[in-house]
């Protein structure tokens, strides 16, 4: 008997088995039967899609809090937010959210109490808010606005100029544009961006459907007000048709540097060119077929290099070189084999970020146990100058120039929806002002808390996790709780704010927890490293932990505890479940990496490979095979001794235009564990429902409007209501 809401078993659409496809790994067989599902045009994978639509509608419909939720999450979205303003030239930029406006407005303005005016609006570029702002730059003058605009989700964008006076659009447009930046020269003529070569259907078929690799991406120079096929190619390299190119201007508008970068590794290399000893500047280059003239720096990734400032030919840099919680370091151009320590590398905390302000300081933003601590230090010397205290919590937004003495930053927290401070360091003692606050109506953020707890993990190793619950719960293992994770890419899950999860908090009793796996960059490249290639199981192994802390502990009980997560936090969730399937009442994996025999052969899944590894080498596939979503999809009834234990109710989610995880992870993970779980057996143990939730006109993640996340959410969490048999608290 199953302890969730649902009742009795689906019925499952049947998918086809093909039997005839099985790859030989190193003498191993793997059959790969629904190979068919990664042809996202066949009609066959399509009617799977719809039948699977059909089948999870009916579920949600059984879900009676999904109105419930829909009304009170879009309530509460409706609070008016802001990011921090920019300074360009003589102009602040911000953007803003006045609720429900699917897509954030880009303002400006000439002073900051002066009057705002729009000068971008993606909500006027289509009916349904699905056409979003990709990347930017304001040039150096603010006279030009360049942006790169994305449809439907996908990572794909094009890229138009403004003209911020009077807001004319320019004919200008620059197509396949991908994993890039704007940078513009201080001359205001033009800026590099990133392409690729088109996809080969590229006049047939929507943008972000296709699943042909991303290879040979090439840095180019665009001028304003030309032809994107007279831009300048500035590099590419196709000996290694892997690598990615990024173009940064230093602050003195003298050098540009090339950083390349061979995947997701946190390595590159570092070449410069000084535009002012070109004869003709970057015109010489027109028509030419040779790329610029850079030197090279460093050649031989051994760590990571992003400039913080410059004076003539002395570069700082933060870097990982010896250091993998990070240092400041400074090298003169001149003199390329003497690096010096700025900073040094801190024993406990990791140095994020360092921001030049003020012409010779720095704004240095450390990561604390997951909490970020703020410094102003002295840019020569690096010494410090000032702490500025903060609450506990994350800095998501830092804006700073090194010709101004004013800073800004948000502040965000789980309970803290955002407080942007303005902070003069020309004072002697610089005053943090509370330049806005961001106020979600009718939530009082005292009738909660947040706990952060160290939980040892199957090796001991201590894994942070933040708790944030109604104060004063009883632990009497009776609260539905909900816990999220990422870990991998030497991204940190920092403390944020979303008002989804204060819904769950004030209407169903929930608690909401985020566990700080390895994997991660909450400590650092070793904690990445402790969580990737032969060491990923270590990821699972943190969430399981964590997971079986908050049962015994009293927070809640397995068939109260839900888990989460997106992206490389879906590969997470998926492989939880089939280790563990007893541990969970729900789970929930958004757009999921789960077939990891075969992620490298799409779009940029090959960079993936310094965190996963490749199937194509031997020792990678045994790591990779008795981890991979897939292929561990298993009957637990045959496993445990008593019989009894089922997969949690299940929902796995993508959407027609991820081109960053393709939906075929999911559909085919899907399948799988329709057919081994329900479908396979007369009378399966397995009620909870196993189902698919598949968005269209949407991505990844990035670009979501407002009401897709609101209709999202509502059938997530009813779903997970539903499986956890919570109810609603008025
Ligand atoms: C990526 O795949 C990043 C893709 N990407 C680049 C960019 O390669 O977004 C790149 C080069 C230059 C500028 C911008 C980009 N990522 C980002 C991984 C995790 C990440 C990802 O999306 F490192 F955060 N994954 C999906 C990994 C597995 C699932």
């Amino acid at each position: 008997m199953s302890s969730s809401g649902f009742y009795g078993p689906l019925n499952y659409p049947v998918a086809r088995r093909d039997d005839s496809v099985v790859d030989d790994y190193f003498g191993v067989q793997v059959p790969d039967p629904y190979r068919w599902l990664e042809d996202a045009d066949s009609e066959e994978t399509q009617e799977f899609v719809n039948n699977q639509v059909k089948l999870t509608e009916t579920v949600l419909q059984e879900c009676e809090l999904r109105d419930k939720l829909k009304n009170k999450i879009g309530q509460l979205f409706d609070y008016p937010r802001y990011h921090a303003p920019f300074k360009r030239s003589n102009k602040y930029f911000y953007f803003h959210n006045s609720g429900l406006q699917q897509q954030d407005v880009l303002y400006v303005q000439d002073k900051l109490d002066g009057k705002p005016k729009v000068l971008l609006d993606p909500n006027q570029l289509s009916d349904d808010g699905t056409v979003a702002l990709n990347t930017y730059s304001v040039s150096e003058d603010a006279n030009y606005f360049a942006y790169g605009l994305s449809s439907s989700g996908s990572d794909w964008a094009t890229i138009k100029v403004m003209k911020t006076e009077d807001r004319t659009v320019e004919p200008d447009t620059l197509s396949w544009v991908k994993f890039s930046t704007i940078t513009w020269t201080y001359d205001n003529k033009g800026f590099f961006y990133g392409r690729y070569p088109p996809p080969d259907d590229e006049q047939t078929r929507d943008a972000g459907t296709e699943s042909d690799a991303n290879l040979n991406q090439q840095l180019y120079y665009h001028f304003v007000g030309t032809d994107q096929s007279e831009d300048i190619l500035c590099w590419k390299d196709p000996d290694n048709p892997e690598y990615s190119f990024e173009a940064a201007v230093t602050n003195d508008g003298k050098y540009v540097l090339l950083y390349t970068t061979e995947n997701c590794e946190v390595v590159n290399n570092v070449y410069y060119l000084n535009l002012s000893t070109l004869s003709n500047g970057l015109e010489g280059f027109r028509g030419g077929e040779d790329a610029l003239p850079f030197t090279k720096l460093v050649d031989n990734f051994d760590a990571s290099y992003a400039v913080v400032a410059n004076d003539d030919t002395v570069f700082t840099f933060l870097t990982n070189k010896d250091a993998p919680k990070y240092k400041l370091v400074r090298v003169d151009l001149n003199t390329p084999s003497i690096w010096t320590d700025v900073i040094p590398q801190s024993e406990k905390d990791v140095l994020e970020s360092a921001t030049a302000v003020n012409r010779n300081q720095l704004l240095v933003c450390y990561l604390s146990d997951v909490k970020h601590v703020l410094q102003v230090r002295d840019l020569e010397t690096g010494s410090l100058l000032h702490n500025l205290p903060l609450d506990i919590g994350a800095v998501d937004d830092i804006s700073a120039e090194r010709k101004d003495s004013v800073v800004f930053f948000r502040f965000t927290s789980f309970l803290s929806p955002g407080l942007i401070f303005k902070c003069d360091l020309e004072a002697d003692v610089p005053e943090m002002k509370i330049f806005r606050e961001t106020v979600v109506h009718k939530f009082d953020r005292s009738e909660f808390q947040v706990d952060q707890v160290f939980v040892p993990s199957k090796d001991g190793t201590k894994i942070p996790m933040f708790i944030v619950a109604r104060k004063g719960i009883s632990l009497d293992g009776s609260h539905p709780c909900l816990l999220y994770g990422y870990g991998g890419f030497n991204i940190s899950i920092t403390p944020s704010f979303d008002v989804r999860h204060i819904v769950l908090l004030e209407h169903l009793g929930a608690i909401f927890c985020s566990a700080n796996i390895r994997g991660g960059g909450e400590y650092g490249e070793k904690w990445h490293k402790a969580g990737s290639l032969s060491k990923k199981q270590n990821c699972f192994d943190d969430f399981i932990s964590a997971a079986e802390f908050l049962v015994s502990k009293g927070y809640t009980q397995p068939n109260k505890l839900c888990i989460e997560g997106e992206s490389n936090g879906g590969l997470l969730v998926g492989a939880c479940i089939n280790q563990r399937p007893d541990l969970f009442g729900c789970a929930l994996a958004h757009a999921g990496v789960m077939d990891m025999l075969r992620f490298h052969k799409f779009t940029i899944g090959h960079a993936w490979t310094s965190d996963y590894g490749c199937s194509d080498n031997e020792e990678d596939f045994h790591w990779l095979i008795k981890y991979s979503p897939l292929h561990n999809v298993r009957r637990p009834w045959e496993q445990s001794p008593d019989h009894s234990s089922q997969y949690p109710a299940t929902m796995v989610f993508t959407a027609d235009h991820d081109d960053r995880v393709l939906p075929l992870h999911t559909l085919k993970l899907l399948a799988t564990m329709q057919y081994v779980l329900c479908t396979s057996l007369e009378n399966s143990p397995q009620t909870n429902p196993i189902v698919g939730r598949i968005e269209c006109k949407a991505g990844h993640g990035a670009g979501l409007p407002t009401q897709k996340k609101i209709d999202e959410a509502a059938d997530t969490y009813s779903f997970m209501a539903k499986a956890l048999n919570a109810s609603w608290i008025d």
